[in-house]
């Protein structure tokens, strides 16, 4: 492609699309045949597909090393593993959660016949605040569901210190977050319970998958009972199961995903390097950079976009971008708490300026295995170019809206 150089260039205008194969948000990254072909024999050789197979364990065990916390449990999938944590604490009532997150988050927390609050976030990091949750801590209130969103901690010392003093129980949403460090340690043991997302567009991928970490021994008995039926695998009383059970066909994928994870990191943070770099000269848009200190796996690289001075919306910014192959996502839009089962319901807690700001303000750039730091460069001047025309690219976008 040769880079824009006239507003008729670009695609949502008839120009041709700057990416021929489209770029998506999402990880996405896949083993080397002969290895994924390698590990599917030795599956077909045991004829031992699932039901805590030798693979199963065997990344339990290593994703416990991995992030340094006495037990992880393979699931099913990242929503499978939030329902068997809230299940496993045994909570009542009330569970405070953000709204400005993905629907399994919440819907996890009805599914286990408990009420979601929603709690507001900050502006900043998009997520929860002691601050704001000490707020909506109430008679029938039993736990806090903090999302590590992006890869970011979510303030767990003072969330910690809250919940102790309020005698409720706090666990963490990580499906962003594998690999990440908080206080220099990865991302695993925080609050009672943590739960990661397996899933394609993740870090680690087993296609499908979810893990929970903890460090209670009893917790890890309990989630490890309730994510199956067998009596072999049942180590303390719970009153109810469900079949979680990762497949031996996940764990391998998930254990050939977790082998790359080096060479994964190093060519996610040259993407978001090229991308951060091209940011400096973006007006309007804001890149969440990394947490200072940490470590992080650049799970999503994330924007926010000042529509005054960026001359676009946040939504016309998309779709001039999308039709180019830039496929950028608007995670998370709407607020959940303006989505069926929650709207127009009070119990839920439905007054949430900053989350309904930043439902129409943040997007996410491509970054995973199909951006190459060509693709990532493209990006970048493409949205320089887009960004430097963004006001009459805005009227020309209203001029077709009213005409057609
Ligand atoms: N908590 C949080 C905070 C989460 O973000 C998620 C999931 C969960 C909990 C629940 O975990 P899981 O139960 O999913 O393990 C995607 C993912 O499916 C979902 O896992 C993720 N969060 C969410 C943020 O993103 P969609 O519906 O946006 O995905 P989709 O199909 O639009 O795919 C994204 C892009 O990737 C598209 O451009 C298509 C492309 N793609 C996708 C897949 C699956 C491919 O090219 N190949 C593929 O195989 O939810």
């Amino acid at each position: 492609m040769t880079d824009k150089t006239r507003i008729d260039d670009l695609a949502v205008f008839g120009g041709t699309p700057a990416f021929e194969s489209p770029l998506p948000v999402g990880q996405l990254y896949l083993p080397d045949w002969t290895d994924f072909e390698r590990l599917f024999r030795g599956i077909f050789a045991r004829r031992y597909f699932t039901n805590h197979g030798p693979l199963v364990r065997e990344l339990d065990e290593r994703i416990a090393a991995y992030l340094g916390v006495r037990h992880a449990t393979n699931v099913t999938n990242g929503t499978v593993a939030l329902m068997i944590a809230l299940r496993a604490l045994d909570l009542r009532g009330e569970v405070i959660v953000p709204s400005f997150t993905f629907p399994a988050t919440v819907q996890a927390i009805s599914w286990a016949g408990l009420t979601p609050v929603f709690c507001d976030v900050d502006p900043a990091t998009h997520m929860l605040t002691a601050e704001n949750v000490r707020k909506l801590i109430g008679p029938r209130t039993s736990g806090v569901l903090g999302v590590h969103l992006w890869g970011r901690a979510c303030d767990p010392d003072a969330l910690q210190k809250l919940c102790l003093e309020n005698n409720l129980r706090l666990l963490f949403d990580a499906a962003h977050a594998f690999s990440c460090t908080w206080n220099g340690h990865r991302i695993g043991g925080l609050g009672d319970v943590e739960c990661f997302s397996l899933h394609a567009t993740k870090l680690l991928s087993a296609m499908e998958g979810g893990c929970l970490t903890t460090n209670d021994d009893g917790l890890a008995a309990r989630i490890r009972t309730i994510r199956n039926f067998h009596v072999s695998e049942s180590f303390v009383q719970v009153s109810l199961r469900i079949n979680g059970k990762m497949t031996e066909a996940q764990a391998g994928m998930a254990l050939l995903s977790l082998d790359m994870l080096p060479a994964v990191l190093e060519r996610n943070q040259c993407v978001f390097d090229i991308y951060s770099r091209h940011a400096q000269t973006w007006c309007g848009l804001r890149l969440l950079e990394a947490p200072l200190g940490e470590t992080w796996n650049h799970q999503y690289c994330v924007l926010e976009v000042d529509a005054r001075l960026a001359g676009l919306e946040r939504d016309e910014l998309l779709e001039v971008l999308r039709s180019e192959g830039v496929l950028a996502r608007r995670y998370f839009y709407p607020g959940l708490h303006r989505l069926p089962p929650y709207f127009a319901r009070p119990e839920h807690g439905n007054v949430l300026p900053v989350t309904d700001e930043l439902c129409k303000t943040v997007m996410q750039l491509p970054l995973g295995a199909r951006v190459s730091a060509r693709d990532a460069e493209r990006v970048g001047r493409l949205l320089g170019f887009v960004l430097e025309h963004g006001t009459e690219i805005r009227k020309r976008l209203q001029q077709r809206g009213a005409q057609s």
